[in-house]
């Protein structure tokens, strides 16, 4: 007898992109191995839980079936590749999506190990099995990369150690603005450790984008810290060598200077729910699964549209799906299928929920110290109370719960958040932008529900009173906390 251990199991899914087979694939081995739930994670991928270990080899080899892999999807190397998940659908989009999977492909590691282990293919005796590009040890840390088009920042671009910013000319994407050095990991016991917003460094030329990720990654596997694990990632690479150095040696690797930023805007980091018609006169519909877990009713109404489907299922960055490319002829068939399911609606929540995230935490998370996927609708609820009695339902705010501050939710990045301490106790951090372009700061520590909806109630409060016109919450909090500084020095 050995403990009955049971393991979590993440696929990598390159931009989010799922085809209506491998949804019903990803369905069956759910209900068959992973306890009748699928989680869509915050990097657009699925993960199944409670999978016990003799069901490890036949789930991983019911995904190669629909060619999908769980190769790179954890570990010290590049993970999943995520891309925006255009509501639009635009042939930038189709473009940015394909890009992901050749650069996913480009950075998985090319060992035959994988495939011995887990196809059970044949073990082949080599004396140069090493990883070309990794080596032996691999990379000193996890290493996240993304693509962002404008003006959706839905993947969080700052947050990704390295991300690529499609800049868009006549004829489709003409190149890419770099950023580098993002990250949210901290530990609330080591002041050394911190969440950092990734830099724009410089534009290159699409041709040169496998180049300059080698070059990106390369720098990270040889300058990276490989003695103290808490301070491995390529964020504290950059800050402890210097942003000119690393930005010098991606250069030199790559074999060409990078250009000046070219300009970009962007909006929001959200999704986008209900209708939308493409270019091509298809339809997608964005679905919101509050939290990104599917189970029940809602697995079986997903799995009813991906058998009459013909387009992708593109799960979002935000834990969501847009149902996309619908033809016309199958829109009322599928309008119909989310209407005897219970998910359809154009109000599938309200704004707050609608821009709401939480990571897994408890029960399967063995970091969590406190609930967060489980909590956060309960509380989201208390505070549409408060929003709506200051009048600010319609309000989008980006609020994002995480069971501990390694922040799977991108945390530090949303206009609310709480990050777990303890059981039913959270830290409460305010002021983000919007589209994910500044932190938010620590304002309280280790509080529970009252004292969270008590300082929250006196932030919605001013907000309504005082807010300029436009004004997003996260800036008009950032303003008072600045103002608070100021009065207090
Ligand atoms: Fe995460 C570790 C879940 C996105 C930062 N994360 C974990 C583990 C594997 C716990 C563990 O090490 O044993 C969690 C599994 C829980 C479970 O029961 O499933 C876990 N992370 C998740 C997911 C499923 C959260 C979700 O609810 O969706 C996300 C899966 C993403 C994916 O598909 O690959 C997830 N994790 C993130 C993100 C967000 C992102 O990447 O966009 C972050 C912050 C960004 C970053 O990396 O800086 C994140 N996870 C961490 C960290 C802190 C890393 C650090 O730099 O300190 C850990 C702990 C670690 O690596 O030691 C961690
Ligand atoms: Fe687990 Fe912490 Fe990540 Fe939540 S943030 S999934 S509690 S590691």
């Amino acid at each position: 007898l050995e403990p009955a251990h049971s393991f979590m199991v993440r696929v990598r899914l390159p931009g989010g992109i799922c085809t209506p087979e491998q949804w019903l694939k990803v369905d069956e081995l759910a209900r068959a191995h992973g306890g009748n739930t699928i989680r869509l994670t915050t990097r657009q991928t699925f993960q199944f839980h409670w999978i016990v270990k003799e069901d490890i080899k036949p789930t991983i080899q019911g995904l190669q079936q629909v060619l999908l892999d769980t190769v790179a999807a954890c570990g010290d190397d590049a993970r999943t590749v995520m891309a925006t998940a255009d509501p639009l659908d635009s042939d930038v989009h189709a473009e940015v999506a394909a890009l992901s999977r050749q650069l996913s492909d480009h950075v998985i590691p090319k060992t035959r190990a994988y495939a011995e282990i887990w196809y059970g293919q044949e073990k082949v005796a080599t004396t140069d099995d090493e990883e070309p590009f990794y080596g032996r040890t691999y990379l000193p840390r996890k290493f996240k990369i993304g693509f962002a088009v404008p003006p959706f920042n839905d993947i969080d671009i700052y947050t990704q150690d390295m991300g690529f910013i499609a800049i868009v000319g006549d004829e489709g994407v003409e190149g890419f603005n770099l950023t580098i050095g993002g990250g949210m990991g901290r530990n609330d016991q080591d002041l050394n450790t911190y969440a950092r917003l990734g830099d724009v460094v410089g534009y290159f030329p699409k041709e040169r984008l496998l180049a300059v990720a080698d070059a990106v990654m390369s720098v990270q596997r040889d300058y990276g810290n490989r003695a103290e694990r808490s301070r491995a990632r390529f964020k504290y690479t950059v800050d402890d060598k210097g942003l000119g150095f690393i930005v010098a040696a991606i250069e030199e690797r790559s074999g060409a200077p990078l250009e000046p930023v070219r300009p970009f805007a962007f909006e929001s980091n959200g999704d986008a729910y209900g209708w939308r018609v493409t270019d091509r006169g298809l339809f997608n519909y964005g679905l919101f699964i509050e939290n990104g877990r599917i189970a029940g009713r809602m697995m079986d109404g997903i799995a009813a549209i991906a058998r009459v489907h013909s387009g992708q299922i593109r799960l979002t960055p935000n834990q969501s799906l847009n149902i996309a490319g619908i033809e016309p002829a199958r829109k009322p068939i599928i309008e119909a299928l989310l209407s005897e399911y219970g998910l359809l609606g154009s109000d599938q929540g309200s704004a707050l929920r609608l821009n709401s995230m939480a990571c897994v935490a408890l029960p399967t998370c063995p970091l969590a110290m406190a609930e967060a996927e489980r909590y956060l609708p309960e509380l989201v609820t208390k505070i549409e109370g408060l929003l709506a009695e200051h009048g600010l339902s319609d309000e989008p705010i980006t609020i994002r719960m995480t069971g501990c501050p390694n922040g799977c939710a991108r945390p530090y990045v949303a206009e609310i958040a709480l990050t777990g301490r303890a059981p039913g106790k959270y830290n409460l951090w305010l002021g983000a932008g919007f589209h994910g372009q500044r932190l938010s700061r620590l304002v309280a520590e280790n509080i529970g529900e009252a004292t969270i909806l008590d300082i929250l109630s006196g932030y919605f409060a001013a907000f309504a009173e005082r807010r300029k016109p436009g004004q997003h919450f996260g800036d008009f909090v950032d303003s008072e906390l600045d103002r608070a500084a100021d009065l207090s020095a």
